[in-house]
């Protein structure tokens, strides 16, 4: 096995020929291509596990599994053993998909078929990934590979389409945007459209609608300048738009809408004209809206201030009631960029009048790529279940905000799809909570792990420890209490860099570290919160140097100084990545071999750049406190030259050994 049949791997279920007889064909009611798609998946999920063809066939449905479309919420569905059949009922043909794919997962866990009565459905109507696929195949923050997407080959299609679309659809997303939000017109072009219009022809059968990333001043490019502005309020303009968008559901009437990222990082948009972010929107919103199109805006900007945490909100909470009824503005779930741990973005509790998604970043941009395992559903849930008290009680949370999830994923054409197979939990894990917000973390990763590597009881609970201690281990090593973004601001936000982030995550001096936000940005929040952030005895102990500047000799709540926290976390965390190794290698022979092998290789590099961020940032800290550890005995030895970046007063450390800054260990 080499980690392409994610989840979706239908091995022969041991000692089941019952199952045989009573699950002994599928019988589907109706002709839709959704439907026809759920017969296929049943059929091939069931005839791989019970070692037999269960075909498709017309007639009676008698010992059958019945795929039919009834009376239920939108997307949802029933799984229903009745005496002599199982009965499986979709709100609509996407409902019925995803209960086939739920009922083979229910099987492949070997869970039982008598007595079985499930129903459900989604939180939220918008469960989307966001490809950050360029035209050229690289994929921006992209570890696995290059794009799936042959774009020149469309509307050649490639068999990849299909399992993508079905590896999605079976964990219920339902809307993909399938390029980069640094949007290349290019994607807007005639000829590409009727490309696009092949793979959306794909995903449709799949329940996934189709949607692109749209460069704000592709009238501009796309006419050679025949059109000069993209002012939203031009009628030449408006015109433009609205012949692409007239253009566009020609070819692909489900189309979902545009995903726009304008006036961030370099990327156009209406306050180029003097308009606001609102009138930018609803000016494409106004025209997607007859055909059934949403548009969503992305709040990500940060052009032009000195602390992101506080910009987007200054910019976005003004214009809360002006977006119109179809436009939704996608945040990212902290106010600074995807760091390991941030406070929950303040807009989330700011725009009770705006339709809101929350933007996630699956792709472990800023949490170790594909070499660092950091399972982020643990992170997520804290995301989610974020009380914003904005409301009656603590209330609501985030996911009580938000219209839907959209996550920019960790996809691209690596044959295990991730880039390293434990990533695919991410994935999955993504998908789950936004059909279901309040799944617990432990529930998802069991699910992804039985369905991945099968029911042995031993790897289902030492990976689990492992999946579940990973984010906090991962953020142990890199992001001391809160800080964040201690790597190189335009690099590959991979190697630590703590020097070129001063200013920007920390204030770092001999004195002290941490980032005084406690002017405004507490602010921000309801009363409740305001309150907790900012004051230096409530804030809690996370995101501490998120919120204050404190000296090196601030005690925590832990009892530790803050200097201390920074050197123990930084060793505990490495040791535990060393302990991860140990504890996967001890599960050899009870994983597939080939399987075994390539995930033990990402814990050998794990551990490597485990350690050189622990060295890169305990120096760092040390260079610039010159505090040692108390009570302990320290030594002088050769600090290997691992060509690190130390920036600061730490260039001229000499050569410094564990025992110097740990905690003595009684
Ligand atoms: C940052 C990434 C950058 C993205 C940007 C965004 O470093 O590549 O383009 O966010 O989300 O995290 O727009």
């Amino acid at each position: 096995e080499d980690g392409y049949d994610l989840w979706l791997r239908y091995r022969p279920l041991p000692g089941r020929d019952d199952l045989a007889r009573q699950l002994s064909h599928i019988v589907v009611v109706g002709n839709h291509a959704v439907l026809r798609s759920t017969g296929a998946e049943l059929s091939r999920g069931l005839s791989a596990m019970l070692g037999r063809p269960v075909p498709v066939q017309d007639g009676a449905g008698k010992n059958a599994v019945v795929v039919q479309v009834g009376d239920l919420a939108a997307e949802g569905f029933t799984i229903k053993r009745r005496a002599d059949r199982v009965e499986i009922t979709g709100g609509d043909e996407r409902g019925a998909l995803y209960g086939a794919f739920r009922f083979l997962q229910h099987l492949q866990r070997q869970r039982p078929l008598q007595g079985l009565d499930l129903a459900d459905r989604p939180a939220s109507p918008l469960r989307m990934l966001n490809h950050w696929d360029n035209l050229n195949g690289s994929i921006e923050r992209g570890y696995a590979g290059r794009s799936i997407f042959a774009w020149d080959e469309l509307p050649g299609l490639r068999e990849r389409y299909v399992d993508y679309a079905r590896a999605i659809a079976s964990v219920g997303v339902n809307n993909t945007v399938v390029n980069n939000v640094n949007a290349s017109a290019d994607f807007l072009r005639s000829e590409r459209l009727t490309g696009l219009a092949a793979l959306a022809g794909v995903l449709r059968q799949w329940g996934v609608r189709l949607w692109l990333s749209a460069n704000y001043a592709a009238p501009i490019t796309l006419t050679a300048g025949q059109v000069t502005v993209a002012d939203p309020f031009d009628p030449g303009v408006q015109k433009w738009w609205q012949d692409k968008i007239d253009e566009i559901y020609r070819l692909i009437p489900d189309f979902g809408g545009f995903l726009v990222k304008a006036n961030s990082e370099g990327q156009p948009g209406p306050l180029d004209y003097g308009r606001t972010h609102a009138d930018g929107a609803n000016m494409l919103a106004d025209r997607l809206a007859p055909y059934g199109g949403k548009l969503v805006w992305r709040s990500f900007v940060h052009e032009g201030f000195s602390d992101w945490a506080q910009y987007q909100y200054d910019v976005f909470h003004p214009l809360d009631g002006q977006f119109h009824e179809n436009a939704v503005v996608q945040t990212k779930n902290g106010p600074i960029d995807f760091q390991v741990r941030e406070p929950v973005n303040p807009l989330f509790g700011g725009l009770p009048r705006t339709n809101q998604m929350v933007e996630l970043e699956i792709t472990q941009e800023y949490t170790g790529h594909a070499t660092h395992l950091c399972y982020l559903v643990p992170e997520w849930k804290t995301v989610l279940g974020f009380p914003t008290y904005q409301g009656p009680g603590s209330g609501p949370t985030v996911a009580d905000v938000v219209t839907g999830m959209a996550g920019v994923v960790n996809i691209g054409d690596d044959r295990d799809w991730t880039g390293y197979q434990l990533g695919a939990a991410n994935t999955h894990g993504f998908a789950r909570l936004a059909w279901n917000p309040r799944l617990s973390a432990d529930e998802i990763v069991t699910e992804w792990i039985e369905l991945t590597f099968g029911l042995d009881k031993q790897v289902g609970s030492v990976l689990k420890a492992i999946m579940l201690q990973s984010w906090e281990t991962y953020e142990s090593y890199t992001s001391p209490l809160g800080m964040g973004y201690l790597t190189y601001p335009l690099g590959a936000h991979f190697l630590p860099d703590p020097a070129s982030t001063h200013n920007l995550s920390h204030y770092t001096t001999s004195e002290g570290t941490g980032f005084d936000r406690t002017a405004v940005f507490p602010k921000l929040y309801a009363d409740h919160w305001r309150d907790i952030y900012g004051s230096l005895e409530n804030c809690p102990d996370e995101l501490l140097l998120f919120m204050h500047w404190v000296p090196y000799t601030h005690r925590l709540k832990s009892g530790k100084t803050v200097v201390q926290h920074i050197y123990d976390s930084h060793f505990d965390g490495y040791e535990r990545v060393l302990e991860f190794r140990r504890a996967w290698g001890r599960l050899a022979g009870r994983v597939d071999a080939a399987r075994h092998a390539d995930i033990a290789a990402t814990f050998d590099a794990h551990v490597v750049e485990a350690e050189r961020w622990r060295d890169t940032i305990v120096s760092y800290f040390y260079g610039y406190s010159r505090i040692l550890s108390t009570g302990t005995e320290w030594l002088q030895v050769e600090y290997p030259n691992r060509g690190l970046l130390i920036g600061g007063a730490a260039n001229d450390l000499p050569l410094v050994l564990t025992n110097a800054f740990r905690t003595a260990q009684t």
